[in-house]
């Protein structure tokens, strides 16, 4: 049996800016969160994670932090925070915290120490490093190494205050922390200990596989076609992550029972998610993979391909089978830096929208696995008809649109074709709560706009309709927490060879269950045998055995 809570558990992801807005500013607050939390509690998870809600300049929206101990006020204040955590509490729901250490704002203290002479104290928290050898600093080329940065231009940024670069592999207002410093870890570890002496429950931690990086730091190979080379090798999984997380664990979680940490690590693969979240070995609870949200994309992330449900089978099933007897994954569809869903996997066509999203709901929540739901994935929201670049806000948008219209010679069009169907902002854009003006997020214009679909797609609506995604997703959390073999069944994957079904069953001890999700929008015959008259627990759409209607899914139990 399981002893560890979170197994059994769903977390909901909120992204403040755009949950609600109580002061009326066009931007979500920390009390609009409190306003509806009744919401999540009808819904039933267990988890509320936020992402960043402290001091920043919002270079990155809030992943750019100058003060980890302070709120932004954009969002309220440190009581409201505390009276936030005490009324989620009060609904059994735990708070998690984003934990933003791989780097910090450049307008935090530490940073604005570290950049202010060559032999500040704080000198060595970041990465500081002359210009190329022979090479005048600040000039085209000069940077110690090739890397590129995630939001488009050179992963080093000239100071000329003191002639040296500093590293930022996201922007430059976000120049990377150095692990290898033991006080830049012990600040961390403290304001850790602080967040949680205060009530949080644990910490959703960006990122975090890129915090160790390969020493001397070292030119990437560059790639055809782009400005900048991958530095990626340099710095994920570095040698020294493990132990930088066992040590976190020990200094900061040790002898704290009942929290939840998970370590979001872009490239990370099967076998180091193992000896992250085996749980002898002290790191962290479960992490964030990204292999199957980049199931349609080559190796250029900015290259759109059409989803081939073989290679999504593929990539779930080798999670599923890693991670089966040590260590323990989590499964998402959605959060802050993913397009919807339900226009990525699904059809967000009027037609088949809800049974689509109901679908991948399904799928996804049936695995082996700690499930998480991005605000508005209950509700069935879709990405965002963008017409110009001026409609995106994201500094990721708007700085790959720079880098590949203006330096890599990419038509306008075709970028705008890959960020309608890849841009971050599809979202961000705010909560669909009514039919109001502005969905009901704000009285005010919001600083993303709505979903021009908010009348029809609404919590409202949702909330009133029996058979609403919403009702659905309610229905999947309750089966998590009432059904043992979807937390502790084994898995194993059926049909791997099918291109339109996806095929598995869960099993524990003398329970059975089968789930088939049809991924397209023709009926479709499931060729699996044995499952006649067997005992239907779940389905979208009216249920005939295996016959599959379009985006269907069921779910049957036989024991
Ligand atoms: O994201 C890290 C990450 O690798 C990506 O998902 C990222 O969005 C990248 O641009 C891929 O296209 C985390 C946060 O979730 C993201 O919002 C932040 O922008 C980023 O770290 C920096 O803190």
């Amino acid at each position: 049996m399981t002893d560890l809570w979170w197994k059994s558990a769903v977390v909901y992801q909120i992204y403040p800016r755009s949950f609600a807005d109580a002061d009326g500013d066009g931007m979500g607050d920390l009390r609009g969160i409190i306003d509806h939390l009744d919401h999540l509690a009808e819904l039933g998870v267990d988890v509320i994670w936020l992402s960043p809600i402290h001091k920043s300049p919002q270079d990155d929206n809030g992943y750019d932090i100058s003060d980890y101990q302070d709120i932004d006020p954009l969002f309220g204040d440190l009581a409201t925070f505390d009276e936030l955590v005490a009324a989620a509490h009060a609904r059994g729901l735990k708070v998690l915290m984003d934990l933003v250490v791989n780097h910090s704002s450049d307008e935090h203290e530490w940073f604005v120490e570290s950049r202010s002479s060559r032999d500040n104290p704080k000198r060595d928290w970041y990465w500081w490093r002359p210009a190329r050898e022979g090479m005048e600093p600040g000039t085209p080329g000069a940077e110690p190494t090739n890397w590129g940065s995630a939001f488009g231009g050179p992963a080093w940024a000239y100071d000329e205050h003191t002639g040296e670069y500093y590293l930022h592999l996201f922007s430059p207002k976000q120049p990377d922390l150095n692990w290898e410093n033991p006080e830049v870890r012990q600040a961390v570890y403290a304001m850790m200990r602080w967040w949680l002496d205060r009530g949080v429950d644990g910490f959703r931690m960006d990122v975090i596989n890129m915090i160790s990086k390969v020493m001397p730091l070292q030119d990437g190979r560059p790639g055809a076609g782009q400005a900048y080379a991958d530095g990626s090798p340099g710095y994920i999984n570095g040698p020294r992550n493990h132990e930088f997380l066992h040590e976190m664990y020990e200094q900061v979680f040790a002898g704290r029972d009942e929290l939840l940490t998970v370590g979001e690590m872009p490239g990370v693969t099967v076998d180091e998610a193992i000896l992250y979240t085996r749980q002898d070995r002290q790191e962290v609870d479960m992490v964030f993979q990204f292999d199957h949200v980049w199931a349609d994309r080559g190796g250029d992330p900015w290259r759109v391909f059409p989803l081939q449900l073989t290679v999504l089978k593929g990539i779930f099933g080798r999670w599923q089978a890693g991670l089966a007897e040590e260590g323990w994954n989590s499964l998402y569809w959605n959060n802050h830096d993913q397009p919807r869903v339900v226009s990525r996997y699904g059809d967000d066509s009027p037609e088949h929208r809800e049974a689509s999203a109901k679908m991948l709901g399904t799928v996804l929540h049936l695995h082996r696995g700690t499930p998480y739901v991005y605000q508005g994935e209950e509700l069935g929201m879709t990405n965002y008809p963008f017409e110009s670049i001026t409609d995106f806000r994201d500094i990721e948008a708007l700085g790959h649109y720079r880098q590949a219209t203006e330096i890599e010679g990419r038509s306008p069009e075709d970028v705008l074709t890959v960020l309608r169907a890849r841009g971050r902002d599809n979202a961000r854009t705010p909560m669909q709560w009514d039919d109001s003006p502005h969905g009901g997020f704000s009285t005010s214009t919001p600083w993303l706009a709505v979903n021009p679909n908010y009348s029809r797609i609404n919590a409202a609506a949702e909330r009133a309709n029996p058979d609403s995604v919403f009702h659905y997703y309610r229905k999947l959390i309750e089966l998590r927490h009432n059904e043992p073999a979807v937390v502790d069944g084994d898995f194993t994957m059926l049909l791997p060879a099918d291109e339109r079904l996806y095929a598995f069953t869960r099993r524990l001890g003398g329970t059975e269950l089968l789930v088939v999700g049809n991924f397209t929008g023709e009926t479709v015959e499931a060729e699996i045998d044995g499952w006649d008259g067997a005992e239907l627990v779940l389905s979208n759409l009216p249920a005939k055995g295996l016959t599959m209607a379009p985006w269907q899914a069921v779910v049957y139990r036989r024991a």
